[in-house]
């Protein structure tokens, strides 16, 4: 449904290094450390053709099977010999001189991109007991890691009391990701919830920061970690009405600062109508406020971004439903939810729409949704803190200057 490996490098096609050029990189020359000096290797159209040997060598050559006489004169001039080999004969292959090899940059971005792998980190935040935990352990738990997971996931998910991190290394044909998962505490808990996103936006606030500071470091690294909050999924209370000036306070002060995607939580305790009705409701009510979630109408990049993304957005909130367990449906396990009357299949999307979510986030929209956080979010915020800075340091230098007038 989503346009398929956007942003995904490994499933581009591979393409030759420099083809049609004549000379070729060997694979482990452009793996090499040192790039600018690759050991060339030329491998000619035919790597076995040797320019013509000198005349010693050619005699040699020809002594076994030539008379004494022959080879006498053989010294007084050169030695051509007579049917020259048929690799010099051959028409040289016809070569596209107008071909610059440009697209090779391809293959030399995926080389890079495998190298270093990818990062993406993926903050949950909604209401208490709406089961953000327990869709942080779907998400690792899913087809995107299934692997990398370990324990029985039998042990009860206890209340989130604090902001917690949890990273997975995941690795697919060759691409490594590295997955964190923010998981929040819930809030609304309290009888007075003011202020309640203070802490998120602070630790959202934090990350920028520390990368700002690695950023403007005279001797920075040179490749800075990224722990800029990415998307952050927002969880809706299954209500089945409109939301709540909570939760629209808090979506639209979060949207400013980060990309959000909007889900409903418990999606298994509405009816196929409910859902719809709820989804339809939210979508205006997010329009009529003003919250802008991802992906933003106004980032999308040409007519093809715009189809794609429509297509989304017309989707949005998606309905979620989340667990750890694994139960054995039709002899295959599956991700599920057992009931009296049959099993959710989380990652069914005749069930539910996890799997959008889960692809949107990573197999589609990854590269997207780190390009915004970077290009948008992050650039608004240093901006800010830059022109602070500027502010800052003006007023010290005109307290200066001031006291040093009087
Ligand atoms: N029906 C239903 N129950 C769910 C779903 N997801 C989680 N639960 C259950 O809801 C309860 C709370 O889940 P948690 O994942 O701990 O919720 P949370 O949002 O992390 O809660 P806090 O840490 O308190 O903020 C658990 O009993 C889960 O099994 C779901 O999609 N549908
Ligand atoms: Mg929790």
């Amino acid at each position: 449904m989503f346009k398929q490996g956007r942003g995904v490098l490994s499933q581009r096609p591979s393409l030759p290094l420099a083809r049609g050029s004549g000379v070729e990189f060997t694979s482990a020359a452009v793996m090499s450390n040192h790039p600018s000096e690759p050991h060339q290797v030329n491998h000619f159209t035919h790597p076995h053709v040797f320019p013509p040997a000198r005349g010693s060598e050619v005699i040699s050559s020809f002594s076994s099977s030539s008379s004494i006489s022959s080879s006498i004169s053989s010294m007084a001039e050169p030695v051509v010999p007579e049917v020259p080999p048929a690799s010099w004969t051959e028409k040289p292959s016809v070569v596209d001189f107008s071909y610059v090899g440009i697209d090779a940059i391809l293959e030399q971005m995926r080389r890079k991109a495998m190298k270093q792998g990818f990062e993406l980190n993926i903050m949950v935040v909604g209401q208490s007991g709406l089961g953000k935990s327990t869709l942080m352990n779907t998400l690792f738990k899913s087809k995107v890691s299934r692997k990398s997971v370990m324990g029985t996931g039998e042990e009860r998910i206890p209340k989130t009391i604090e902001i917690k991190s949890v990273s997975h290394d995941i690795e697919e044909k060759g691409v490594r990701m590295k997955l964190t998962v923010i998981d929040t505490p819930g809030f609304g808990d309290q009888i007075n919830n003011e202020n309640c996103w203070q802490p998120i936006m602070k630790f959202i606030n934090d990350q920028y920061e520390q990368y700002l500071q690695e950023e403007i470091n005279i001797d920075r690294k040179k490749r800075i970690p990224d722990s800029r909050v990415h998307c952050c999924i927002y969880f809706i209370p299954p209500t089945g009405h409109s939301l709540r000036p909570l939760d629209v306070e808090f979506m639209r002060r979060l949207s400013k600062v980060v990309n959000i995607v909007p889900v409903i939580a418990k999606a298994d305790t509405l009816t196929l109508e409910e859902r719809d009705f709820f989804k339809k409701k939210i979508r205006e009510d997010l329009r009529a406020n003003g919250i802008d979630v991802y992906p933003q109408k106004e980032f999308d990049e040409d007519a093809e971004d715009r189809m794609i993304n429509e297509k989304i957005r017309e989707m949005i909130p998606f309905a979620v439903v989340g667990s750890d367990l694994e139960y054995q449906v039709n002899g295959r396990r599956l991700l599920g939810r057992k009931t009296k009357w049959g099993t959710i299949e989380v990652e069914n999307i005749a069930h539910c729409e996890f799997a959008y979510l889960r692809d949107l986030l990573i197999r589609t929209h990854m590269q997207n949704i780190k390009d915004i956080t970077s290009s948008i979010h992050y650039e608004m915020y240093r901006v800010r803190r830059l022109n602070e800075n500027n502010t800052h340091a003006n007023n010290v230098a005109d307290h200066h200057l001031t006291s040093h007038e009087m």
